[in-house]
């Protein structure tokens, strides 16, 4: 996409590379003159042109690429052992055996002032360029640098919902990147700016087709189309990241002309075996498969009396020949069940199939669980099925696309909605058993660990539809490399990278992502019930929209009360899932945290909080709340006139403005729908309908 085009749209996202100002920095940065690599390979390659593209833009000037030092300041980047004189002499052994396979170092080289990038891999180079440029263009000193960074997760994953027509499941931002018109896009530029920012980010795996495998998407493993994903597997390679596919479960039945598909039945294995071969011989770094089986209505074992241990380690034979794993997704429940059956819990689903499994599954089969029970509500608790399972790799999944959280028309920073799902404490294994540490593998020694997230990028020229949440997709990636950055901390980097450094715009950005979630959470469904939407799309109020369908996802308001009973003593006994201190918390009316009393308890309108207000003036309150924050993000996104371009001053401006009305729309339901039921007026006397 040529300059002109993308100029002011946000298409370069955090990799713009505002020019910095003449000054100290700019000096401390143009000094080096000249990039110095030695090797050739096609990642490393990768590396040298991102660092040659980014410092030309921020210093406006052409900076050399040689293979060789000739003395003075330079950038020097390769693997330990690969031929650069410089490498080699700046790190010893202390700090090679502290790099990890895909860590690096930097450090400056004091005889000649070179900045040095080393790593023990070419991916540990290529992460190394980026986080060298991320220095440089959020202004940071580097005169006296000494980094040591590794990843803490394996798998740093992003999972598109795209499908072969080119529409994309829950995408908000345009029609698909990776396919149009049945067929696989033949341009992949876009695919390889795709690429760029994932990896800069950090991530290093995706799976490029919905989970949900339609009749077309079942034939990517095939002759028909393997040339084609091989093409787009090529692209991401250069990045240093790893395709993946999702498959269908049916497909010896659906495309391989077998009666079943079984996993116990030979020919059924034998099947996938071929098919294994077949893939990896068209992509020999392919990275596995990802599956969806036995939910919302897509096949798996439980049709032939098979369990899902016995699914997914069929298919996962068939891959350890050569390397690849099994991504096997957790988001099974009953989605056919009758509203009048209030024994039946889709909360308690994952634990109850997947938990009693544990031990089963072969190693290079790993578990993907969603952040929450339900599915990526605003608010949930954290899934207990996480850390449950002490001898099965597990890996967590976060939804970018804001299906539930404003559809990328609202404004809503996700990141620290994942950092408290990260720093939760499991008791899995005793105190210090935070979430974080069971997808990072240490908890339990796990051989595979790691991030999932649902992308929320589309054609849309600026990637995310709302600039704003580009913030997002970048959160995502340096949280799965370090779960440790705070949200404010990625925040910073996020708006520094993208809009420069203007510090007035950077406080009111980083206020105005901090504050979002909250807001959003205020005028939507209130203390943790969720599931206010319209059926379907999801977007906008609807407070009986699935109460009386066959989801599982229900409040139970009626004149007196409201909430899910799901504790062990008189409920569903979902909260018995969880372990220690946790289940008391929880089971317990008197000290469930009030954002996840309607969660786990049904109480009465006035039943009284702990922050003092009665559930109905709470419900009031936020939403009268909640539209007057969202007001207030207009007018600061307002004061930021003539700090950021034009055009996107008018476009993050115009989602706002929808963004705040569409809050009233949500006010104006939920208060007028709790008004009615419980017939207790608003005590400060507010205009209910
Ligand atoms: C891809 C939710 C979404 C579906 C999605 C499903 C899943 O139910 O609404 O669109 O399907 O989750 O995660 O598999």
């Amino acid at each position: 996409m040529s300059d002109t085009k993308t100029k002011q749209t946000g298409y370069h996202a955090w990799l713009e590379f505002h020019p910095i100002a003449p000054g100290e920095r700019y000096d401390q940065y143009a000094v080096h003159s000249r990039i110095v690599c030695t090797e050739k390979d096609e990642v490393i390659r990768t590396a040298v042109q991102e660092l040659s593209q980014g410092i030309g833009k921020l210093l406006g000037k052409e900076i050399r690429v040689a293979e060789s030092d000739a003395g003075g300041a330079v950038i020097a980047l390769g693997t330990f052992g690969g031929g650069n004189a410089l490498v080699d002499r700046t790190f010893g052994e202390e700090t090679r055996s502290a790099i990890k396979p895909e860590g690096f170092a930097i450090k400056i080289d004091q005889a000649s002032g070179s900045i040095v990038v080393g790593a023990s891999s070419t991916s540990g180079v290529l992460y190394g360029a980026f986080h060298l440029l991320r220095l440089f263009s959020t202004k940071q000193a580097v005169n006296e640098l000494d980094v040591i960074e590794n990843p803490v997760n394996m798998l740093r994953m992003i999972n598109q919902w795209d499908n072969i027509d080119g529409s994309i499941e829950r995408g908000y931002a345009g029609k698909s990147i990776f396919f149009e018109n049945n067929r696989i896009t033949t341009d992949l530029t876009r695919v390889r700016d795709y690429a760029r920012l994932l990896a800069s980010s950090g991530l290093n795996a995706i799976s490029i087709n919905n989970v949900n495998v339609h009749k077309w998407e079942s034939k990517f493993i095939t002759g028909e189309y393997l040339p084609d994903v091989a093409k787009v597997a090529a692209v991401f390679r250069s990045f240093s990241i790893k395709l993946f596919l999702s498959v269908n479960y049916a497909s010896p039945l659906e495309i391989g002309g077998l009666s079943t598909a079984d996993p116990l039945d030979p020919a059924v294995r034998e099947w996938w075996r071929a098919k294994a071969a077949e893939v990896y011989a068209a992509i020999p770094d392919f990275g596995g498969f990802l599956v969806k089986a036995d939910s919302e209505n897509r096949p798996g074992p439980f049709t032939y009396d098979r369990d899902h241990a016995d699914g997914s380690n069929m298919l996962a034979e068939a891959l350890k020949p050569y390397g690849g794993i099994v991504i096997w997704r957790c988001f099974v429940y009953n989605c056919k069940q009758d509203w009048r059956d209030r024994a039946t819990d889709r909360a308690r689903a994952a634990y109850d199939h997947f938990k009693p499994l544990d031990g089963r599954f072969m190693d290079n089969v790993i578990l993907q669980v969603k952040n929450g029970p339900m599915d990526f509500q605003v608010r949930e608790p954290v899934s207990p099925l996480i850390g449950a399972m002490e001898t099965t790799n597990q890996m967590i999944e976060f939804q970018i696309t804001q299906e539930y959280t404003g559809q990328q028309r609202h404004l809503c920073y996700l990141v620290p909605q994942w950092k408290e799902v990260l720093d939760f404490e499991t008791y899995a294994k005793g105190e210090g058993s935070s979430i974080k540490r069971i997808v990072d593998g240490s908890l339990h020694g796990n051989k595979l660990s790691g991030f999932a997230a649902v992308s929320n990028i589309g054609d849309d020229v600026n990637w995310t539809g709302h600039l704003l949440a580009q913030a997002n997709l970048y959160g995502y990636g340096r949280l799965a490399w370090n779960p440790d950055l705070s949200a404010e901390e990625i925040a910073e980097e996020w708006i520094r990278m993208t809009f420069g450094g203007d510090e007035k715009l950077v406080s009111v950005v980083m206020s105005m992502l901090m504050d979002s979630w909250s807001i959003y959470e205020a005028y939507t469904s209130p203390l943790g019930v969720g599931w206010m939407v319209n059926p379907d799309h999801h977007y906008g109020p609807n407070v009986d929209g699935y109460e009386y369908s066959k989801w599982g996802t229900y409040h139970f308001a009626d004149c007196h009360g409201i909430g899910v009973d799901r504790t062990k003593a008189t409920g569903t006994g979902y909260a018995a899932q969880y372990k220690g201190a946790n289940y008391d918390t929880y089971e317990s009316v008197e000290s469930c945290p009030d954002e996840l009393l309607l969660f786990f308890h049904h109480v009465p309108y006035t039943h009284v909080l702990h922050s003092g207000q009665t559930v109905i003036q709470h419900i009031y309150n936020t939403h009268f709340e909640g539209v007057e924050r969202a007001e207030q993000l207009v007018a600061r996104w307002a004061s930021l006139e003539g700090s950021v371009g034009e055009l996107v001053h008018k476009h993050v401006g115009e989602r706002l403005a929808e963004q705040a009305g569409h809050a009233k729309e949500w006010r104006d339901m939920i208060n007028t729908y709790f008004f009615r039921k419980s017939g207790i007026a608003d005590a400060l006397g507010r205009k209910i309908y």
